[in-house]
Parts: C-alpha cells; sequence; structure tokens
C-alpha cells in the first residue's frame, strides 16, 4: 500500500517529491516502530486528501512513495550511510525509531546535501552511549551535532533530558523548550528562527506531540505539544528554512490506540510537510 495521493509507479519520474519508508527499531528498547510506515501509510487512506483548511487537493502535488528502504543492520549498528538518494527531490522518510536519522543526515551532510539540522522532538537524545550502542534513539541527535557542529542543530519542543545532556546542550545548542512554546507561543519562537537558504533537515519525533493525542510511542512525555500548534511550526520552520528533508519518527502502532491516533496524526504530518514543501516551491496553496 502506497501512502495516499502518490503517483502510481508508471508516473513516478514526474513525482517532485518523494516518500520513503525505513521499517527499524534495532536501536529503541520497546519494539515495535519497524510497523511505523506500514500503519502511517494505511492510517493515510483514512483521510481526505483535499486538505480543506488550504482548500488543496494533495494528490496534485505530484510525490511518490517509493516504499521501503533496503536495511542493511550495519547501517544501524556502525553508523554507516543508508544509501545514496537523488538531491533533486525533496523527500520525507518515515521512521522507524528515532536512529535513522543519524544515517540519513550522514549520507546528506557528506553529500554536501544538509547542512542544518532541526529536531522537534520532546527529548533532548543527547546521550554518549545507552545500554551499549552510541547509536541509540536516546542519543541520535549527539551523533548528529558531533557530525554537522553542534551550532548548525536547533531543538524544539523540549521537556526531557537528563541533568548530563542539559549541561552539554545548555550553552552550546539553540532549544526552544516547550516552556517557550507555551510562553512566547508557536509565531514567536518562529519568528526567532532566522531566515536561511542553507539546506536544512527536519527530523520530526512524534512524541514532541502530548501523549494524550499521540500515544503510541516509546518514551512518552506528559505536557506535550496539541497537533494543531505542531503544523504551524512546521509551516513557520518550512517558510522559513530550506528544508529539503524531513522524517517523521518513533510511531509505535504496537503501542497506539486501537483506533491508531498515533498513526492518523503522524500521516496528518506528513500531508502538511508536501503542502508546506509545495508552497515554499511554487507559491501555490491551490
Ligand atoms: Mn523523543
Amino acid at each position: 500500500m502506497k501512502f495516499s495521493g502518490s503517483l502510481s509507479e508508471v508516473d513516478k519520474e514526474k513525482a517532485l517529491y518523494e516518500i520513503i519508508g525505513v521499517p527499524y527499531d534495532g536501536n529503541a528498547v520497546k519494539k515495535g516502530a519497524r510497523e511505523g510506515p506500514k500503519a502511517i501509510r494505511r492510517a493515510s487512506q483514512r483521510l481526505e486528501t483535499f486538505l480543506w483548511h488550504r482548500k488543496l487537493e494533495l494528490s496534485y502535488l505530484l510525490y511518490y512513495d517509493r516504499g521501503d528502504v533496503k536495511l542493511e543492520h550495519k547501517t544501524f549498528v556502525e553508523g554507516e550511510g543508508i544509501a545514496e538518494f537523488d538531491p533533486a527531490r525533496k523527500k520525507i522518510f518515515i521512521g522507524g525509531d528515532h536512529s535513522i536519522s543519524y544515517p540519513l543526515v550522514k549520507d546528506l551532510f557528506e553529500h554536501g546535501e544538509v547542512t542544518k539540522v532541526i529536531a522537534i522532538d520532546a527529548h533532548a537524545d543527547f546521550r554518549g552511549s545507552y545500554k551499549n550502542t552510541q547509536f541509540s534513539n536516546v542519543c541520535v541527535m549527539r551523533r548528529i551535532a558531533e557530525m554537522v557542529g553542534l551550532k548548525n542543530v536547533v531543538e524544539i519542543g523540549l521537556r526531557s533530558a537528563s541533568v548530563e545532556e542539559y549541561a552539554l546542550i545548555k550553552d552550546n545548542v539553540r532549544v526552544y523548550d516547550a516552556e517557550m512554546l507555551r510562553v512566547k507561543g508557536v509565531e514567536g519562537v518562529v519568528e526567532e528562527i532566522e531566515e536561511g537558504e542553507e539546506k536544512t533537515y527536519l527530523s520530526i519525533d512524534i512524541d514532541a506531540l502530548d501523549p494524550s493525542i499521540a500515544p503510541g510511542v516509546e518514551n512518552p512525555e506528559p505536557c506535550g505539544m496539541s497537533l494543531e500548534s505542531l503544523i504551524s511550526l512546521i509551516q513557520g520552520i518550512i517558510e522559513r528554512k530550506n528544508v529539503v528533508t524531513s522524517d517523521v519518527v518513533e510511531v509505535n502502532p504496537k503501542l497506539d490506540t486501537t483506533n491508531g491516533i498515533t498513526s492518523i496524526n503522524a500521516a496528518r504530518i506528513i500531508f502538511e510537510i508536501l503542502a508546506c514543501y509545495w508552497k515554499r516551491d511554487y507559491g501555490e496553496t491551490k
């Protein structure tokens, strides 16, 4: 099953954007995120591709769901890159646990296709190692920051870190935490994000949302964002930054409600990213 609104295989060369699944959860403690891409594709079929608030039919945007990447275990346990991807097309990767972001950023960074990384996440993910691996999902932003540079990382929505993680990031990483989002509002935070043309990777951990609307995650963290706020934040970031690749990670269908609300909200976020790419590239809303 393809993501809703995807071009069919015969028309795939027409695609402006690509969706790719990464069904991997080998670096999570509670398994299940490997089922994320399938569950989110299925959930996408339950939503209208006509985005009411934009009066935009998504299937006009020409995107292609390429299916899942072929996984090699060493990609994740040794921090290898995943594959080379056609940089001409903006992409959205569907996870998978958050560790998938590292090999993706690595490929793009080493090919000069990404210089900045913005993470929207409840957690800092800045541990040095966890359960005998440096590539755990709770270490992913540390590994990315070591590669691209601490000053090239922005974290938004944080409300959880260890004292050691906090000591490392407090003066070195630009953080807009959950409290700042609450006090300044999404608009206030977005205004502080400098506009720029640098190629940017946007990683969205679904646990940035409040667990009441995204319960299907390994590490639920209370006092999270509303979906409306997260969507406004994504809109603001893609307006101001040249986001060339995004991911949506940490949906664990095994921990979700029977109605799959976490997958539904993830699908909704992917719809929004596609619409934001389109608006930035073509300035059209219909
Ligand atoms: Mn997280």
